[in-house]
């Protein structure tokens, strides 16, 4: 503000700085990891003193985390919810306490819509019909079958089930194609290579493997190699996120098509920060940009990703 000048936009306690509690899923893929530095350093270039909690993908600590911030005063709380159930106890806290929470990346199934001010994410459905309008387009005119694995994103987390849902409501489009295998990998790379281990035992016929997240998928692609298949030609891969190893892996040719999900939320979220602390009002449910990759994208996007 310059000399002397009223800092007025912020509440904060004593200097002035708006005090933002987050409470984070945890540190489970390659877009979580992108998706706390864009938060960390929006946080820092905003000149906010920002508490941040790591849940390890448990939903009790977040509601810990978030009870804290109440305790502590924070004039903003934001959180990515790591499932979509159980929130409403603790969010009518922070209500009653006269603190404003944000949603960032994931959703929450409170039907109380005055718990939040906003959700910023991306629409995870949107995203899964990206995924089987691609594989619907690769059939199109072909009678074969085409059994399908889909690996699962962490159970009762919001991305998990819409991607599922978009998928599945896409390929009804042609009925050849199937998902004869679905199991959750928790978004992790190593849970993403025991459970494609398992499924490769169990299931003949793979022609596709679905992974909620590049993370599993790049797991499920060590245990296809480790099984003497080739990833993008034995068996086609389609992913979400487009982090960079996601990106190289399908530059490379073991994944045939990315969805991408932009982690980049920290900057939108910065300033809804503001906004929701100087009482203002913002729309409540905020979108995040993004698009998809084929194999040749990715070779010309890879040098300039940022994640
Ligand atoms: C999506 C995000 C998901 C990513 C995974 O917005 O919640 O969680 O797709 C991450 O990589 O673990």
């Amino acid at each position: 503000c310059g000399g002397g000048g009223d800092s007025g936009s912020g509440g904060g306690k004593d200097d002035g700085k708006l005090v933002l509690g987050f409470s984070q899923v945890g540190a489970e893929s390659g877009w979580r990891t992108a998706n706390t530095k864009s938060i960390q350093d929006a946080a820092a270039a905003a000149g906010y003193e920002l508490k941040f909690s790591d849940a390890q993908g448990k939903q009790e600590k977040q509601i810990e985390a978030i009870r804290s911030f109440i305790t502590q005063k924070v004039d903003v709380i934001a959180f990515s919810p790591v499932v979509t159930s159980g929130w409403d106890s603790v969010l009518k806290d922070a209500k009653d306490a006269g603190i404003p929470v944000i949603l960032t990346d994931r959703a929450v199934d409170s039907q109380d819509k005055s718990l939040y001010k906003t959700f910023l994410g991306s629409d995870f459905v949107k995203e899964g019909k990206e995924a089987g309008d691609w594989l619907v387009k690769q059939n199109e005119g072909k009678t074969d079958p085409v059994n399908v694995v889909e690996l699962q994103g962490t159970v009762g987390a919001a991305p998990a089930i819409d991607r599922q849902k978009g998928f599945a409501e896409a390929i009804k489009a042609n009925p050849n194609i199937k998902i004869v295998k679905s199991q959750s990998g928790n978004f992790t790379r190593a849970e993403g290579k025991t459970v494609m281990e398992g499924i490769l035992q169990s299931t003949p016929d793979i022609d596709v493997l679905y992974a909620h997240n590049d993370d599993m998928g790049l797991g499920a692609i060590e245990a296809i190699e480790a099984a003497g298949k080739k990833p993008g030609k034995d068996i086609q891969i389609i992913t979400v996120d487009a982090v960079k190893d996601g990106m190289q892996a399908l530059a490379d040719g073991k994944i045939n098509f990315i969805v991408e999900c932009s982690p980049l939320l920290g900057p939108q979220l910065m300033d809804l920060a503001k906004k929701v602390k100087a009482g203002e009002t913002v729309d409540p449910r905020i979108l995040t940009e993004e698009t998809t990759f084929t194999q040749e994208q990715a070779k010309a996007a890879l040098p300039d990703r940022k994640y």
